[in-house]
């Protein structure tokens, strides 16, 4: 191709809205547009890269024996009254009326599309494993789209969904499909790490999901800086060891003290110049219509989403400043476990503090030497705290890393969440009716890309992998109006194409500089320069991307040589 013909609008200056590096190359690059918010045009460069992508994940999915399908976009309601969540998922599912004023949304994922499918055409074990995917675009209608295809309204996906007769079954569809992502996210030269992770709303036992280490992730995890151990986990699952009671006081004399307008941890341990680990931090929740108070340790946070769990509750908030004082007696600030009559929940480290500070239900005071089971006694004692990175790891107790991740593949276990709220069932080799027992699986296929340029840029630019790359080499002629370089950049492009080196010749009228700076912003792993010196020793100058090293090579072995630097 010739970049004077081609659709690549480079800009030198992005929108402000652009925060993070991917989401700013991607624009300056010419490689998407925003047609409104979340939602966007993939231009031609970036549609080349997807359907690398795709062609990577399509080799891997049926590699592992997937069948690809397409389903629909415009789902009807009534499959998700089936399932019970048309009335779970609020503003985020977009729903709309067709003309004959049946309800659909845009389908934001397809459990309840391929379980119907399924529930009609399987009916034996005989016909299973059963794999069977898409590569769909996706609709949530996200409240704040940002960070570019990161976070978008609409987006690509290829979804999996696992049908077994069992969970033996279940078990050996996930390995392969964990493998299969190990292959997809390796070949498209990303680092990762596969953490455990929180099932969520849908359930199901076992999840883990594929993270791309960015620091712009929304995603926090932990991992164990031991390579033997391998322990990684999404902070909102992620466990630590409990550490022992390191003092060896003897509990002491409860009292109130006066700590007037001493409202929170750190103003606390100031005032009485003691360590946060010292205080419990009681949080009081609204939990369905229950109040509720959380326990960890001062210098902790509480992690909602294993409180949650816990709780097994339906809605669960923050309990409102009024609410507290009605419930505790006290302002937000000075609440504590003794005496106060609503059901507690404590994280373990809470148990082996002695002589703890917390509040005393009574503005303006805290209570010292408060002891668990002598002063009160929590009505359940549980994992809710956050882990922080330092902490040990659970299962050697070595250190744990902290690193800020992009999801951009989740495999969950979903069991027979989907297949019984819509009776797909088969009949077991003694005739007995059961329910199969699903999987699913998901790679955010526009999110990879964008996440493959958060970990792959400098200052200049992108770094395309050469395995995504939109061209493989692109060609600069120094002046487009010397014919002899002219003709030496188009024998070296023919050359080249012809051997399926996917090459561009810029043959725009630009200055030199520009195309390099356009050649470096748009990140081609290869440019080979041409230029007087070219013709003259018909040597090319050959610069490498990644690396920036240049070397010249003689015109006659350019088709090998630019293989081999392109390798993956
Ligand atoms: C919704 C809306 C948003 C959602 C969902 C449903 C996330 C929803 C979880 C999944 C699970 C897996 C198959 C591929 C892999 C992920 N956001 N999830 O179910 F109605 Cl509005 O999508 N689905």
């Amino acid at each position: 191709m010739r970049v004077s013909q081609m659709l690549i609008p480079t800009l030198r200056e992005v929108p402000a809205e652009a925060e993070v590096v991917s989401h700013k190359l991607l624009l300056r690059a010419g490689f998407i547009r925003k047609s409104a918010a979340g939602v966007y045009t993939y231009l031609p460069l970036a549609w080349r890269v997807l359907e690398k992508i795709q062609k990577i994940v399509r080799e891997e999915m049926n590699r592992e024996g997937g069948q690809e399908v397409l389903m629909p976009i415009m789902q009807p309601a009534e499959l998700w009254r089936e399932s019970g969540r048309w009335d779970v998922y609020g503003e985020e599912l977009i729903r709309f009326k067709d003309r004959h004023d049946r309800n659909f949304c845009l389908g934001p994922t397809h459990e309840e599309i391929i379980t119907d499918l399924v529930r009609g055409e399987v009916n034996s074990y005989k016909q299973m494993p059963l794999l069977l995917y898409q590569m769909q675009n996706k609709y949530r209608d996200e409240r704040r789209p940002r960070f570019g295809l990161l976070r978008g309204r609409e987006f690509i996906m290829k979804d999996l969904y696992s049908f077994d007769r069992d969970e033996k079954g279940l078990d050996i569809s996930y390995k392969k499909m964990y493998r299969a992502y190990s292959n997809v996210f390796s070949r498209c030269g990303m680092q990762f790490r596969v953490v455990e992770a929180d099932s969520g709303a849908i359930g199901g036992s076992d999840t883990h999901e594929f993270m791309v280490l960015a620091d712009s992730g929304e995603a926090e995890i932990v991992y164990c800086e031991n390579d033997d151990c391998s322990y990684a986990a999404n902070v909102e699952r992620a466990i630590s060891a409990v550490g022992e009671d390191s003092s060896n006081e003897v509990p002491s004399r409860l009292q109130e003290v006066h700590t007037p307008d001493v409202g929170t941890i750190e103003e606390l341990t100031s005032f009485l110049d003691i360590s946060a680990e010292k205080t419990i931090k009681t949080i009081i929740y609204s939990a369905d219509d229950e109040i509720i108070a959380a326990l960890v340790r001062g210098d902790r946070e509480v992690n909602e989403v294993k409180l949650y769990n816990e709780l097994n509750c339906l809605h669960m908030e923050l309990a409102s400043a009024e609410m507290i004082s009605r419930v505790t007696g006290g302002n937000m600030g000075f609440s504590g476990p003794v005496n106060l009559d609503i059901c507690i929940i404590a994280d373990h480290e809470v148990k082996n503090i002695t002589n703890a500070v917390t509040g005393a239900n009574r503005t303006d005071y805290h209570l010292i030497n408060v002891n668990a089971g002598r002063d009160f006694e929590p009505d359940k004692v549980a994992d809710i705290r956050m882990v922080q990175a330092g902490e040990a790891c659970p299962y050697c107790s070595s250190p744990m890393t902290g690193a800020r991740g992009i999801e951009v593949g989740q495999v969950f276990k979903l069991g027979d969440k989907y297949s019984r709220a819509l009776e797909a069932t088969f009949l077991d080799e003694r005739g007995k009716e059961q329910y199969i027992v699903m999987g699913c699986y998901g790679i955010g296929i526009s999110r990879v890309l964008s996440a493959c340029v958060e970990q792959n840029n400098d200052e200049q630019g992108i770094i395309w992998p050469g395995a995504i790359a939109p061209y493989h080499v692109v060609i600069v002629p120094i002046n487009v109006k010397d014919n002899d370089q002219l003709n030496m950049a188009e024998r070296v492009y023919n050359t080249l194409s012809d051997n399926g080196i996917e090459t561009v010749l810029d043959d725009r009228q630009e200055r030199p500089g520009v195309k390099f700076k356009d050649a470096d912003l748009i990140g081609y792993p290869l440019r080979i320069t041409i230029g007087s010196k070219a013709l003259e020793s018909s040597e090319l100058e050959v610069k490498k991307r990644s690396s920036g090293d240049i070397v010249m090579i003689p015109e006659e072995n350019v088709c090998e040589k630019v293989k081999s630097m392109l390798s993956y």
